[in-house]
């Protein structure tokens, strides 16, 4: 399943006073979180930005049928889809993780030994974020189709506080579970009742726990202030995300879905404590989800490093979620993160993930 964000307006309520405003928003967005040039003078540092360009975004944003106006006022009422995704912490599609595409396939999307047949999945018309050997984190998911409708209080992690296999929306003890820092809405670290299993978004190697709900958007969950819904942040002014914890997974079939894959437990993985093992960082899992990875000195996408982080802006008390970097089939067909630099050096199935995606032409089978 793709969703793909561009050339739409969305109403967003940015204050959170429950309604949309038609008047020119205040404070205005910033670019730096949004990752986009909104205003159109060719850079994406502008802070406070008020006004956008049509030229820029490629979209008409006023009522006057064109594309052509620099100067709109930016409300709660003309913001386009595409920003509204990135307020949610994503680009302009999915990548495929929510869907349980994997579940019969070694990996990666098959279509030769029958695994998933679909053409529109298989042949690059839509961009898959790999499952890999990687730290396995915990997701929360916005109930709604199109994540440019989701609030900031839609994102929830759920829980299964009654331990029967299957969240119940309607219930609050269930339903209101999220990556907060107190109170009865908590996840509490490191507390056998809090485990991979019973997390209603489930993690980054595992499905929602309902099926009706593996149609939603998902995230990466960070630790969040429960009166505020700021993120909080370790010493190096970078948000925590919620990993699990215990023994790694590194054998796909002996140990996935056991019940020590089931057990492990959520944890807390700030990036200044972050380090090479098992107690400061989450557990290996062998389908996780692939995003790039960093350390003090440059870019990596080893697992012994925390999360990239593109987004975040340090001291700015934020509560955007933050915009993490997938590694998609598209970018690295084939290796797996290990402990090397794999996007850093020019790996041998990929030539260059900007610039040049294609992966280098081998025999393969053709039907
Ligand atoms: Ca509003
Ligand atoms: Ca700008
Ligand atoms: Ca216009
Ligand atoms: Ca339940």
């Amino acid at each position: 399943m793709q969703l793909l964000f561009y050339l739409q307006i969305s109403k967003n309520d940015l204050d959170g006073d429950g309604s949309i405003g038609t008047t020119t928003i205040s404070p205005g967005l910033n670019e730096r979180i949004i990752q986009i040039d909104l205003n159109g003078n060719g850079n994406t540092t502008d802070t406070n930005v008020t006004r956008m360009s049509e030229k820029a975004l490629g979209v008409h944003l006023n009522d006057d049928d064109d594309k052509t106006d620099t100067n709109v006022p930016i409300t709660e009422r003309n913001i386009p889809s595409i920003v509204a995704s990135r307020l949610n912490g994503f680009w302009e599609n999915n990548f495929v993780t929510s869907y349980d595409w994997w579940e019969r396939a070694a990996g990666f999307p098959r279509d030769s030994n029958g695994d998933i047949g679909r053409s529109y999945f298989n042949n690059f018309a839509t961009p898959v974020q790999r499952r890999v050997l990687f730290p396995e984190y915990v997701l929360e998911i916005c109930r709604k189709p199109i994540v440019t409708a989701c609030q900031p209080d839609d994102w929830v992690v759920g829980y299964d506080a009654s331990d029967n296999g299957k969240i119940d929306w309607t219930d609050s003890d269930e339903a209101d579970i999220r990556a907060v820092d107190s109170g009865t809405s908590r996840i509490i670290p490191n507390d056998s009742a809090f485990t991979a299993s019973r997390l209603g978004a489930g993690t980054t190697a595992r499905p929602a726990i309902n099926e009706d709900d593996q149609r939603y958007p998902r995230r990466v969950a960070f630790l969040r202030d429960a009166a505020t819904g700021n993120l909080i942040l370790d010493s190096n002014n970078q948000p925590i995300p919620l990993g699990i914890s215990g023994s790694n997974n590194i054998d796909r079939e002996s140990e996935i879905d056991t019940s020590t894959d089931d057990n492990g437990e959520v944890n807390y993985y700030p990036s200044d404590t972050y380090a090479d093992n098992s107690t400061n960082r989450p557990r290996l899992h062998r389908r996780a989800l692939w995003f790039k990875t960093t350390n003090s000195s440059s870019d990596k996408n080893s697992y012994k490093s925390p999360l990239l982080i593109q987004n975040f802006i340090t001291n700015s008390n934020p509560s955007n979620q933050p915009l993490l970097i997938p590694v998609l089939q598209i970018h690295v067909a084939f290796e797996a993160p290990g402990n090397s630099k794999v996007l850093d050096k020019k790996a041998l199935d990929v030539q260059s993930r900007d610039n040049n995606w294609l992966q280098v032409a081998v025999d393969t089978e053709t039907s």
